[in-house]
């Protein structure tokens, strides 16, 4: 049986990804500090998909395959080194704090981002160093990492420089983080490129774009839910706009709302990490996929949000232009992001916005007085200034 270490499984992508790697018959050795539930928590907030507890979680895990559980945090020292009796083919980190809005809270939460972030990724470095070296890091990185309104192609990560007719190959792509979270990104590149270098270690950084929606097959099997966040720091744009529309409030596009990103279900994402599994880089070899489906602008979604919900339920969902929180151009701007790698391995994306508004909306509507409350969380109050 073949061992994954997932970093983060009661996670968002965490869960849905262990359901799936229990179902293929892949030993999940998972870890997690339980930070998101608590940190969504603190925010007055809660999923708006209802959740099961852990211990339930657990049990479920254990009854599709093989599951061992640690409740660790990944910024505790050595936090690896003890899980000897396994030799895990893949370590896929998705306990980084995962916000830009929660690391621009306060100071502290800044410092929080920067120490898990960080010495998480320098702790597993060093686990596979002495513990794992023939593993591969498995490193969900974002694509925030890069400049977005830089105004040229973005690389899969690495790129051939040419200046005075000398030229540099593979130099690291230009990196401007849209906030703290995403400089803790940053350098955890730079982290991972070197011990590559130094320690003939291998490494998957992962460019993912914006993740959306709720939906996997093992999740529907096994009536398992993912989480589905909505306030400002843990619900992304796409779904905060479903839930928004759910609960009768204006979708909040920030600024213009015509800066674009990538976005990439959770179906998609998962499938994609799956893809990083069954084709390992070479010993020594630091790579990067930009991990994205499809481009767009924040009104494109807000505009397909609405569509489906007057299409499909003959509701109209109201969007509302606000001062943007975040220091980011909202104005238009060119965008395009080179996703060959992916597509080589056979990346075919299955959901698209549509179909999960159309899910979720589904699943929720009964349910929606018992959403009402995330009215007082879905406003943005978070500034970078
Ligand atoms: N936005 C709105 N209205 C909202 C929420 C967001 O207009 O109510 C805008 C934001 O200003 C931004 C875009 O939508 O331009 C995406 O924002 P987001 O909050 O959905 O996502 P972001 O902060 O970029 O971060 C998310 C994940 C992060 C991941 C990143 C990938 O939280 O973990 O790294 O997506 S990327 O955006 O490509 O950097």
């Amino acid at each position: 049986m073949k061992d994954i270490i997932v970093m983060g499984c009661d996670g968002y992508i965490g869960h849905a990804l262990t359901l799936r790697l229990l179902e293929q018959g892949y030993r999940v050795i998972g870890i997690d500090d339980f930070q998101r539930r608590d940190h969504v928590e603190g925010l007055g907030s809660f999923s708006a998909v209802e959740i099961d507890e852990s211990y339930k979680r657990h049990d479920i895990f254990n009854k599709i395959g093989d599951f061992k559980f640690y409740e660790l945090s990944i910024d505790e020292v050595a936090c690896l080194h003890f899980l000897e009796k396994y030799s895990p083919i893949a370590i896929v980190n998705l306990a980084q704090q995962p916000s830009g809005p929660f690391s621009h809270k306060s100071q502290q939460h800044a410092e929080f981002t920067t120490t898990n972030n960080l010495i998480g990724t320098l702790n597993v470095l060093y686990y596979m160093r002495e513990k794992a070296p023939k593993s591969q890091l498995i490193q969900i990185g974002s694509m925030g990492e890069y400049d977005h309104s830089a105004g040229t192609t973005i690389p899969e990560g690495l790129f051939d420089l040419e200046m005075e007719g000398r030229s540099a190959h593979n130099a690291i792509f230009p990196r401007r983080p849209g906030s703290f979270y995403h400089a803790s990104k940053v350098a955890s590149t730079y982290y991972m490129e070197a011990a590559c270098r130094w320690w003939d270690l291998s490494v998957t950084d992962i460019m993912q774009g914006v993740v959306y929606g709720n939906w996997t097959p093992e999740i529907e099997k096994y009536n398992c839910p993912t989480r589905l966040d909505s306030d400002e720091c843990f619900g992304t744009v796409v779904n905060r706009f479903i839930i928004q529309a759910i609960i009768n409030e204006p979708m909040t596009i920030y600024g213009k709302g015509l800066q674009k990103r990538g976005y990439l279900s959770v179906h998609d994402s998962v499938e994609c990490l799956m893809l990083a599994i069954k084709h390992p880089p070479q010993i020594g070899e630091y790579r990067t996929w930009n991990q994205l489906d499809k481009t767009l602008s924040v009104v494109e979604i807000a505009g397909e949000v609405a569509r489906i919900f007057m299409d499909k339920f003959g509701i109209d969902a109201v969007m509302e232009y606000i001062d943007p929180p975040r220091i980011e151009k909202t104005d238009d701007f060119y965008y395009n992001v080179v996703t060959d790698k992916l597509k080589l391995l056979g990346f075919d994306p299955k959901r698209t916005i549509a179909d999960e508004v159309e899910y979720i909306a589904r699943k929720l509507w009964p349910h929606r007085k018992d959403l009402f409350p995330l009215s007082n969380v879905v406003k943005p109050k978070i500034t970078w200034k």
